[in-house]
């Protein structure tokens, strides 16, 4: 979908694969690993980002949920990394829709401080931290969507990759619907 001069996309496939300049870490408050998104970005770009998580943790103790920070990209074919970490889900009566909206927007913020253009994104909380991928879907994509309309941003693409075929229709189908508001 075309936003002003940038484009929101999906498609299926490994976030340590994307050529862009940043991919988007679904990071815990320690930024010090874990399994999943995490475990795969670390893994496959090398020590390097765990040496700059290190460095940050030293420096501010950790990321509080719904923020985010910037290591290098290490071994990865994107030059950064960006490490935010997603609300875990735990009924939505506690500022989680709030959280996972701000973990979108403080990535998209960091980019474009950073004079980035093209960010990837997994689906952040809907892993290890359960929160439910159809409500998850229309935050990302709308928090995104309302991000690129803003002015004054450097970036051409915000590309949602998806692990499996089956989160990828429902990201389909919530990017249906945010299209549908945008054309309102
Ligand atoms: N590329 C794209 N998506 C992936 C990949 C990959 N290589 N691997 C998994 N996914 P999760 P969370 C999908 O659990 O829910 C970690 O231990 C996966 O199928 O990685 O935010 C952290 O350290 C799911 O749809 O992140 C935290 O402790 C989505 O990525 C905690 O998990 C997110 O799943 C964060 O949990």
């Amino acid at each position: 979908m075309q936003i002003g001069s940038a484009r929101l996309t999906l498609e299926a496939g490994d976030i340590t694969e994307q050529h862009v300049d940043a991919i988007v870490n679904a990071a815990n408050t320690t930024l010090l690993g874990g399994g999943g998104v995490d475990g795969a970005i670390h893994r496959r770009g090398g020590p390097a980002i765990l040496e700059a998580c290190t460095q940050i943790v030293a420096r501010q103790g950790g990321c509080p949920t719904g923020e985010a920070v910037i290591t290098t990209g290490g071994r990865l074919p994107a030059r950064f990394v960006i490490h935010t970490v997603g609300p875990v889900w735990s009924g939505g009566q506690r500022g989680e829709d709030d959280l996972l909206a701000a973990a979108y927007r403080n990535s998209l913020r960091l980019a474009a401080e950073h004079g980035l253009t093209t960010i990837a994104f997994p689906s952040i909380s809907t892993g290890a931290y359960r929160f439910p991928i159809e409500r998850a879907a229309g935050i990302a994509l709308g928090t995104t969507a309302a991000f690129l309309r803003g002015r004054g941003h450097p970036i051409v693409e915000a590309r949602f990759v998806l692990f499996t075929d089956y989160d990828l229709a429902v990201y389909h189908r919530a990017l249906e619907r945010v299209a549908g508001e945008e054309r309102r």
